[in-house]
């Protein structure tokens, strides 16, 4: 099983992890490294995937570093390097040689080499988690932190041949009663012409394409699948199917890639979030990828248990606040049914950010990893963007535009929303398939929840917002870990804590308009020290969970509610079971 996902995705490419031991190196002095000079730098054992805040010494570095490895390959051949998180700017170096940069420390990346000789190789990685916006746009002084190092897995893939399957993508339609699987294979191709034969397999149907000569670059090919048979994907029943690609050149395999999907379709209409035409209600969380021990590197273990805690609370669904996530996370979501909202990278953007040209690429090119290395997970039912940024501005309505199209052309079979903030001035509620409110009634707002969701729906039906489904996406209150006081109830009391979530639920659940609730969230999560005044401890503490994750009183107040409400609607097809 390769480190990077739940499943082995290659029977036919052969897989190298480069997971495990590296070097890291750091300036002699302040945040800077030479980049001809970083063996003269200061050296740490470093530990991929990792970040080095976990270093002693390290907790607040923020600046350059290089990561260092060696590996040995057994052929000379075509190869990849594929990099699946690197926090969060990377610049790629393999035997002297810059061969890719990238940016975002939540979407993977991949260096094609068209010949890597046998032999040992070196292998640097640049990165810097600098604070710098002419380096990145999205990674701001924020509510949550950013993070140094490569917080996922890492791999040399080496190929057979200079053609290799890059892409699958499976996007299952019920049609005359039958599912279909509208599936596209994008092959690359690093060398000269080849005669290419493509074999696709979808849930043990198989599709053989006619021989194609691949030019060098990339080729799609497309094929309507029947799938005769196949059980629908759904959070009591999340059944999964394999997809296979094996490629021939000239009669002889040479590659194959391996994914798995779902049958399940999701849509709006009217008000109603339908899941395989059955309306469906999200009791969920929002989530951040942040561990004490681990920073933003979580390791399985993390992701398994944080799934176990969510579906323990009788929650259905799970926010990627505000980024796209580990692979394996989703794989978790889509074998165990948790429904998942997943978003770019851009949270709470000023109109003056949101107009820095580099925000512009950097969000694009966030978008187009997300979508096209996650668009077969059947967890992700709806595609979210930009929480809180300016959609309350003429000019911020052009990016909301701009970026609504770009998921709509990358993928037409998932709803698109935001999450925002901007009660009484929002200009883009009109733009989403659904309508996303963050509200933090009787925390940041002293506004009692029942009155405060009318005025919420009475607005949002009145700007845009209106005959379409409406998510409450935040709502939530700091709570800090052990502070009790049931007497005087203070803000920041677990006490006080678990009764904001119970008022906001009960209201959020008996409103036939809403179709669910996320709540602000699930375990406290580091936050920049920017924020610190705000935040106690330098934690955003409104988690349900601690940040090592022991619950604090909210946690069960809101499982008693969650259960209560799957029991009144024990019909609908969205309860996963409670371990
Ligand atoms: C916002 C934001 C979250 C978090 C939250 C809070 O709604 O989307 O990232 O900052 O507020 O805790 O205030």
């Amino acid at each position: 099983m390769p480190p990077s996902r739940l499943f082995p995705e290659h029977h036919v490419r052969e897989i190298l992890p480069l997971d495990g031991a590296w070097d890291l190196y750091l300036p002699p002095t302040g945040t800077k490294l030479e980049p001809a000079a970083w063996h003269t730098g200061r050296r740490f054992d470093f530990l991929v995937p990792g970040v080095w805040e976990v270093q002693w010494g390290l907790e607040n570095y923020r600046g350059e570093a290089v990561a260092r490895r060696t590996f040995s390959t057994s052929r000379p051949g075509a190869a990849r390097l594929v990099f699946h998180g690197v926090s969060h700017t990377a610049r790629v170096v393999l035997d002297g040689q810059e061969v890719g940069r990238h940016h975002n420390a939540f979407t993977p990346f991949a260096v094609d080499c068209a010949h890597l000789a046998k032999g040992e190789h070196e292998l640097l990685v640049h990165i810097s988690n600098e604070h710098d916006p002419a380096l990145s746009t999205l990674h701001i002084p924020n509510d949550y932190y950013n993070y140094g190092g490569i917080n996922r897995p890492v791999e040399a893939q080496l190929l057979r041949a200079a053609c290799y399957v890059r892409r699958i993508r499976v996007i299952p339609r019920r049609s005359g009663g039958i599912w279909h699987a509208d599936t596209e294979v994008v092959l690359a191709n690093l060398g000269g012409p080849g005669l290419a034969g493509l074999t696709l397999s979808v849930a043990g149907v198989e599709h053989v394409f006619p021989p194609t000569t691949l030019a060098s670059g990339e080729t799609a090919l497309a094929v309507r699948m029947p799938c005769p048979g196949v059980a629908c994907w759904n959070p009591e029943h999340p059944v999964l199917y394999d997809v296979v690609a094996t490629l021939a050149i000239a009669g002889e395999i040479v590659d194959d890639l391996r994914d798995r999907i779902g049958f399940r379709e999701v849509r709006c209409e009217g008000a109603q979030l339908l899941l395989n035409d059955e309306p469906i209600f999200l009791l969920g969380v929002n989530r951040h990828e942040d561990h004490p021990a681990f920073g933003s590197a979580l390791p399985l273990e993390i992701h398994y248990q944080d799934v176990l805690a969510i579906r323990h609370l009788g929650a259905n669904t799970v926010r990627t606040s505000h980024y796209p996530n580990d692979q394996r996370f989703l794989d978790l979501c889509d074998q165990m049914g948790l429904l998942v909202w997943e978003e770019n990278h851009a949270r709470g953007q000023t109109l003056e950010q949101m107009q820095a040209p580099l925000f512009r690429t950097q969000c694009r090119d966030c978008i187009e990893e997300m979508v096209h290395s996650h668009a077969n997970h059947p967890s992700i039912i709806l595609w979210g963007l930009l929480n809180e940024c300016a959609s309350d501005s003429t000019a911020g309505r052009l990016v909301y535009e701009q970026q609504i199209r770009q998921v709509r052309v990358l993928d037409s079979s998932r709803p698109v929303s935001f999450a925002t903030n901007r009660y009484g001035a929002d200009l883009c509620l009109d733009l989403a398939d659904l309508s996303s409110w963050n509200v933090y009634f009787n925390w940041y707002q002293d506004r009692a929840p029942a009155p405060a969701l009318e005025e919420t729906i009475a607005y949002t039906d009145a700007h845009g917002g209106g005959n379409k489904p409406l998510l409450i996406t935040e709502f939530g209150g700091g709570g800090i870990p052990g502070f009790h006081d049931p007497r005087r109830n203070p803000k920041w009391s677990e006490e006080r804590q678990a009764q904001i979530l119970a008022e906001c639920l009960e209201t959020f659940l008996a409103h036939p308009r809403l179709s669910g609730a996320i709540i602000w969230q699930f375990c406290d999560v580091r936050v920049d020290e920017a924020w610190a005044l705000v935040r106690p401890r330098c934690l955003n503490d409104k988690g349900l969970l601690d940040d090592y994750r022991r619950p604090k009183l909210a946690y069960a107040a809101v499982r008693r509610i969650f259960l209560a409400h799957r029991a009144k609607t024990a019909h609908t097809p969205t309860k996963p079971p409670i371990s």
